[in-house]
């Protein structure tokens, strides 16, 4: 198991119980790889934008923790010296102090600091880092330096099963490395010649660049050719009822989705367990028929390049006709993550479905923090995916949800019609019926749009 130090810089705007809740969740992260975590370090800054993120006498610590020397080899200084001139052109003069003194003006900070008891193998960044910090931090703690993008990343590329998820992921990983290709290169900037393979006057870095933008593109049009055989399936279901659940990872959808369905979806202990949609009918089966869909989880500060290679998999939220927004009432930073949830979907633009709220995890509440989520959350459903009880109380929630915009209408149904009894039965509630000669007359509640659908297609 590879040890790690998790590293956080905490910006003016953000408070220390904010830092403190993103820090557990990277630990959560970090431990869902299979590493674990011997250390911690904070400080604040004014911004994460120095060459080296820390200040010179952290910089020195952490690597003390990691077997480094804390300096920045000078070739690799070269290197990043445009950039980081530039920076520090731009830096004022209390910043400049800052970064200087920060241990001076800040001993508070050291007292969140945990220092390993051995040496750590891998130090993780609560921030995304530059290529050339990344490059810069491994110099200088003389250990695998990963940000919390690249740490989601590798998260998703364990987990993803379907063939989509796999190329969403490796779409997302391969637009992650490709800026950040050099510090791996080897000999950089060798020009034509040398080793084969290239073409005239190409860099070593700009042909692995080329491969990848091409392998990028081969990937994407793989993925739509997929996604056309998703879309033709979601309008096959269009008719039926979708109920989508959706929220930050690990809130139990997953879980409700099995103990609504009784379908053997993962359930785990992990973030972000679920990659891929799944869709299973309400089990026992409901007239109309309820589809459920389970969907991929959010994340605070889920890269931009993941939520676009997800999107598709989110498309599943946009067409429902119900969300369910999962959260895990029982975490205390559940308000933020349902924020967080809300802003995913506002990207996608899933705003105008219908949603109900349901605060999963009710059996590790006390009475009285039932009591105070109840006056806050009057709308809410409060639920354990333990609860056999409670699970009945959603189904019923659902279908009555449903019947609230149906209508009830007559329809005869010839024997020579045979197929459309089975359709009707999928699209709508029966209620009654009763038979002649020439064929039965059913009593249903139905939504508007069906009925007409039914009527014009068999003629009735
Ligand atoms: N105590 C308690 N634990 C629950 C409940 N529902 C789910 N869990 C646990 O919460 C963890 C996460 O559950 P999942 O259903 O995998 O969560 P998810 O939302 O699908 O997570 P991702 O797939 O990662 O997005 C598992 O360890 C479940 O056993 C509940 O009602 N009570
Ligand atoms: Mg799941």
């Amino acid at each position: 198991m590879k040890k790690a130090i998790l590293v956080s810089v905490q910006l003016p705007r953000v408070t220390k119980e904010e830092n403190e809740a993103s820090l557990q969740e990277l630990s959560r992260l970090v431990h869902t790889l299979g590493y674990q975590v011997i250390g911690q370090m904070s400080q604040k800054r004014s911004s994460t934008g120095s060459a080296t993120v820390l200040g010179e006498g952290r910089l020195k610590t952490l690597a003390e923790w990691s077997g480094g020397t804390g300096l920045v080899a000078s070739a690799v200084i070269h290197k990043k010296s445009k950039a980081a001139l530039k920076f520090e052109k731009n830096q004022t003069p209390e910043e400049e102090s800052e970064s200087n003194s920060e241990e001076a003006e800040h001993p508070e900070e050291e007292s969140s600091d945990q220092a390993p008891k051995e040496l750590a193998e891998v130090i993780i960044f609560d921030c995304d880092l530059s290529p050339s910090q990344l490059r810069n931090l491994e110099s200088a703690t003389g250990a695998t330096v990963l940000d919390r993008t690249g740490v989601i990343i590798e998260i998703f590329s364990r987990h993803a099963r379907t063939k989509a998820a796999r190329l969403q992921v490796e779409i997302a990983r391969l637009t992650y490395i490709a800026p950040r290709l050099r510090e791996t290169g080897g000999g950089e900037d060798r020009q034509g010649g040398g080793v084969g393979g290239k073409g005239a006057g190409e860099t070593s870095l700009e042909l692995d660049r080329r491969h990848i933008r091409d392998r990028i593109k081969e990937l994407k049009q793989e993925l739509s050719s997929i996604e056309n055989e998703h879309l033709v399936r979601r309008s096959r279901r269009s008719k039926e009822i979708t109920v989508a659940l959706v929220g930050y990872t690990n809130a139990g959808k997953s879980s409700l989705m099995r103990a609504m369905t009784g379908s053997e979806v993962l359930v785990a202990d992990k973030l972000f367990a679920t990659l891929d949609t799944t869709v299973r009918p309400v089990f026992p089966e409901t007239q109309p028929k309820i589809l459920l869909s389970d969907t991929v989880g959010f994340i605070k500060k889920l890269p931009h390049d993941l939520v676009a290679s997800f999107k598709s998999t989110l498309d599943e939220a946009l067409h429902a006709s119900l969300l369910l927004f999962v959260v895990d009432a029982s975490d205390v930073t559940f308000r933020q993550q349902l924020e967080v949830t809300q802003s995913v979907l506002g990207e996608v633009g899933a705003t105008e479905v219908p949603r109900l709220l349901i605060l999963n995890k009710s059996d590790r509440l006390t009475a009285e923090q039932i009591e105070s989520l109840k006056a806050e959350f009057p709308e809410g459903f409060l639920l354990s995916t333990r609860n056999k009880e409670d699970l009945k109380r959603l189904r019923e929630k659902l279908i009555s949800f449903f019947e609230s915009d149906m209508v009830e209408d007559e329809i005869f149904i010839p024997f020579t019609q045979k197929g459309a009894i089975g359709e009707m039965r999928h699209q709508m509630r029966v209620l009654e019926e009763t038979y002649n000669e020439q064929g039965t007359r059913f009593k249903v509640r139905s939504s508007a749009e069906n009925l007409a659908r039914l009527k014009k297609k068999f003629s009735l």
